[in-house]
């Protein structure tokens, strides 16, 4: 068996019981690489970074039975970190630098070992705001049970994308009532889209939604846009697993399946049970699962529509000799905010066992575009209080928004169940990022079971930059001070 090459054993593949062995047998360190490198977005050229796999393409995926062995080399000019998002390593190697932790510098690299947990997960930079330059890319971990199945793998990687530097979109956003590439979409809902819109959703206590923050060049996926989109060719009646990433920054999206109708079976990389539709919202990094059956020859479009505008961006996929039709990044009319509408029909396929919170931690999430301030229990990063729990703990956190903005939040080194909504009792499902609405209020449990130092923030990188970012320490452990 250990003799045997990987070739061979693909060539073998039948024999899927190898797998686990191969594995074992195998398993040499992955290189992954940070560049930058320069993209082409509607004819005209960009620098940004990327994060490249051992094939050279963004991103990686590992089989069944690998371990998540990985040589992260930083080549850019800067220094850098690269968090798993969604997985549970030790969380010294989650990706986040702390005082005695630091990024990793120009030209160096650092290694990673720790066992990965199977599904659709994503990798992107904690570092800065890189992230927003596309240092981001999929992690996908396959399992037994995708490799037996006779279906496609696809993955769609989601970004928004400026050919400003964040630091400008930032300037704009902070700079009270400027105008420049900040403030956009205030209220969205009036078929009005752009710079300045204050009309549509009020009926909140005479308060407008707040909905982009950012006003976008373009919106990729797979790193291009519908003017020269990504088309993936599949089989006649083919089945597919289609897994999709909003690695976008500040931008909360609709999937739209077009003709086809998928079923979702998984979250943030995390089993629900399956849910058919053909359309589905997806917040900032959020993930989703599609299986799709294709009805027969054709091309079919994959699209996902920006809340509040009527941009869009998407791949197609097209069996062999299909017309592929030309589809405008506009769509007809704005999406609506992305909601609770799928977060309250979604139940985990195995949640957490039945038991009572013993620790009940409030996180009231407040601020406003202007000025550019958010923020948790009205505090801002690094000036935090960490949130304290004790291994073993079943922890539930109520998130409360008092604002007017919905907020992506995300905890590192736990999967959460969404168990209250606005109210309502749930056995939601298994995530790692969950939007709370303007106002609403969102409760999620998860057990204490990772002992370490973990970030919970907003995933709308400018609110993180802003402070919206606070810490979860477990009683016992040894950390650094956060400043
Ligand atoms: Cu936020």
């Amino acid at each position: 068996m250990l003799e045997l090459s990987r070739r061979h054993l693909l060539a073998s593949a039948a024999s899927l019981t190898a797998w686990p062995l191969a594995a074992r047998a195998a398993n040499a360190p992955i290189d992954l690489n940070v560049v930058r490198r320069s993209i082409e977005v509607n004819g005209k050229s960009a620098s940004k970074f990327a994060i490249l796999g051992p094939d050279g393409k963004p991103g990686l995926t590992l089989q069944p039975g690998q371990t998540f062995r990985v040589n992260l080399h930083n080549q850019i000019n800067e220094p850098t970190i690269i968090h798993w998002h969604g997985q549970i390593p030790p969380w010294q190697q989650d990706g986040v630098a702390w005082a005695d932790l630091p990024p990793i510098a120009a030209g160096a690299s650092r290694s990673y070992d720790y066992q990965p947990i199977a599904g659709t997960f994503w990798m992107h930079s904690h570092q800065g705001m890189q992230e927003q330059d596309l240092m981001a890319a999929p992690l996908i971990i396959r399992n037994a049970a995708d490799v037996a199945a006779d279906r496609q793998d696809i993955v769609l990687m989601l970004h928004d994308f400026s050919f400003k530097s964040p630091q400008e979109l930032m300037a704009g956003l902070t700079k009270a009532g400027a105008p420049s590439g900040g403030m956009g979409n205030m209220g969205g809902m009036s078929g009005m889209s752009g710079m300045g819109n204050m009309s549509g959703m009020s009926g909140m206590g005479g308060m407008s939604m707040d909905l982009n923050d950012v006003k976008f060049d373009a919106y990729l996926a797979n790193d291009r846009t519908l003017n020269d989109p990504d088309v993936v060719p599949v089989d006649k009646s083919g089945q597919i697993r289609l897994r999709i990433i909003n690695g976008a920054s500040a931008s909360n999206m609709w999937i739209d399946l077009g003709a086809l109708s998928g079923t979702l079976v998984a979250v943030d990389g995390v089993g629900v049970q399956p849910l058919t539709g053909s359309t589905f919202p997806i917040a900032i990094a959020q993930r989703l699962d599609i299986l799709l059956t294709l009805p027969a020859s054709g091309a079919f479009p994959i699209l996902a529509q920006i809340e509040g505008l009527a941009d869009r961006t998407g791949i197609i996929l097209a069996t062999a000799g299909a017309t592929v039709p030309r589809i405008s990044a506009r769509a007809g009319q704005n999406a609506p905010p992305v909601d609770g509408s799928l977060e309250t029909r979604l139940r985990a396929a195995g949640g957490l066992a039945p038991r009572a919170a013993t620790r009940q931690i409030d996180a009231v999430l407040s601020g406003s575009m202007s000025p550019f301030s958010w923020a948790i229990n009205h505090a801002t990063w690094p000036g935090v209080q960490p949130m304290m729990v004790s291994e073993g703990e079943r922890v539930e956190i109520n998130f409360i928004n008092r604002s007017m903005m919905s907020h992506p939040m995300h905890l590192h080194g736990h999967h959460f169940q969404v168990v209250k909504w606005n109210g309502q009792t749930l056995a939601g499902a298994m995530r790692d990022t969950v939007l709370v609405p303007p106002m609403a209020r969102v409760t999620i449990a998860f057990d204490a079971d990772h002992k370490g130092r973990w970030l919970l923030h907003c995933h709308n990188m400018y609110h993180q930059m802003a402070g919206m970012m606070t810490v979860l320490d477990y009683q016992g452990v040894p950390v650094p001070a956060l400043t």
